[in-house]
């Protein structure tokens, strides 16, 4: 093959790219909660041992991207768009009036505002730090955050506690520190009933997210169980504005099912926002596309959802790879992963509907017609054992679904 100049290979990614069978439009694209993160798109393909990849993007071109795409929602870290110098100035105002407007002309809503309280070196030992006047500044920044998200109409407000933890044992008081972050999300939702009253407007949901590890060897609150007994403890004022905001990658970094983290937390009544993407089991956060590793589990993922009437956005928190040139990003990875959601979740639908499924599960959950014994165990398990091969059967035939066999391929 003859080797392609840079213009022909932008063509040829979007012959490919086309060639892949069609997309959805960005009309119908629309009709998903599905928001699209500042940071996630302005993503330069920068790492610990890797130089950028990628020109700096600014705000009105990712939404204007998103626009085009059919994301109706944006979401930002105070500091993605507000110089750290700026925040809390007449400059931040003025800025937050310009994401205002561009909002508005390419019709996107914001939906969520999140405080970055790990990049600058005030964080360094984190937002509940020991010192009083880094403590007060991240209450500050927290506060700041949610006059943000009131100007820009944001339902949701994310807190990604990132140094919330340590490198070495023994050198910090984990209790302390509870209680310190607890003060910052505390000071927030005080700040947003103050302000929704002002304003004769709801509270925002508060929602916090877990990572079980990085920047940080320990984190102190790793996991969404973790933040669910934080929310339990006694230490939040307003424990009913505060839920939670998983991450699909997060859950999987400490070994555990995603699926079942989801559950616990629509069980509490704490499954509020969620972030989507993908990776690998107990490795780093990768934030790989969603269902580019697990499209399976992510199957799965949608079908416990779609089931459980979750109603909250899909954000869409994944890294273009540094291999993925400015160009592809807003023409292969947001597309292609919006697409790949709404695939996966119109076939959940499906499985949903699936006859030899609902059989199964039917049957499954009737139990063995047992014989007029005494009810013993082996009575029980006799009555049921045949029964019970349905669980392999049911597992097959969510692959079948998720390969498209169901609609008719030919075993020749
Ligand atoms: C950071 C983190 C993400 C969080 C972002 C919100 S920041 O990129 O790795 O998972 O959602 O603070
Ligand atoms: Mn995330
Ligand atoms: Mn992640």
């Amino acid at each position: 093959m003859r080797s392609p100049s840079v213009k022909e290979q932008r063509a040829l990614v979007d012959r490919l790219t086309a060639s892949c069978g069609g997309h959805y439009s960005p009309e119908r694209r629309r009709k998903y909660f599905i928001s699209g993160p500042q940071w996630a798109a302005a993503y330069q393909g920068q790492a610990l041992f890797h130089a950028p990849t990628r020109e700096p993007v600014s705000y009105s071109e990712v939404i204007s991207h998103y626009a085009e795409i059919g994301i109706g929602y944006w979401t930002t870290h105070d500091t993605d768009v507000v110089p750290t110098e700026d925040l809390m100035t007449e400059r931040q105002q003025k800025i937050v009036a310009d994401i205002k407007k561009t909002l508005r002309k390419h019709g996107l809503k914001c939906s969520m505002v999140t405080t970055e309280t790990f990049f600058h070196p005030v964080w360094a030992t984190s937002s509940a730090s020991e010192s009083p006047e880094v403590r007060a500044y991240a209450a500050a920044r927290l506060e700041n955050t949610v006059a943000i998200g009131h100007e820009l109409g944001a339902q949701f407000v994310v807190y990604w506690p990132g140094t919330l933890g340590y490198l070495t044992q023994g050198s910090i008081d984990e209790i302390q520190t509870l209680r310190w972050f607890a003060e910052s999300i505390n000071a927030a939702c005080l700040k947003d009933i103050a302000l929704a009253s002002e304003k004769k407007t709801s509270t925002m949901r508060h929602c916090l997210e877990a990572k079980p590890f990085e920047p940080q060897g320990e984190i102190i609150l790793p996991t969404s169980d973790a933040m669910l007994a934080f929310i339990g403890s006694g230490l939040l004022k307003h424990p009913e504005m505060v839920g939670l905001n998983p991450e699909y990658l997060h859950e999987l970094m400490w070994g555990s099912a995603p699926r079942a983290a989801l559950a616990r937390a629509l069980v509490a009544g704490k499954l509020w926002h969620f972030d989507i993407n993908d990776g690998y089991r107990l490795k780093h956060d990768v934030d790989i596309g969603v269902a580019l590793v697990n499209p399976l589990d992510w199957l799965n993922v949608l079908i416990l959802l779609r089931s459980h009437g979750y109603q909250g956005p899909f954000n869409l928190d994944f890294k273009p790879p540094r291999t993925t040139s400015n160009y592809g990003v807003f023409k292969v990875s947001f597309p292609t992963a919006v697409d790949r959601f709404i695939t996966l979740w119109e076939i959940a639908g499906e499985a949903l509907e699936d006859k030899i499924l609902k059989e199964a599960t039917e049957a499954l959950k009737a139990g063995g017609a047992t014989k007029k014994g005494n009810g013993g165990a082996k009575e029980i398990f006799d009555a049921n054992k045949e029964l019970w091969t349905l669980h392999e059967l049911v597992a097959h035939r969510l692959v079948q679904i998720l390969l498209g066999v169901h609609r008719g391929r030919k075993f020749a």
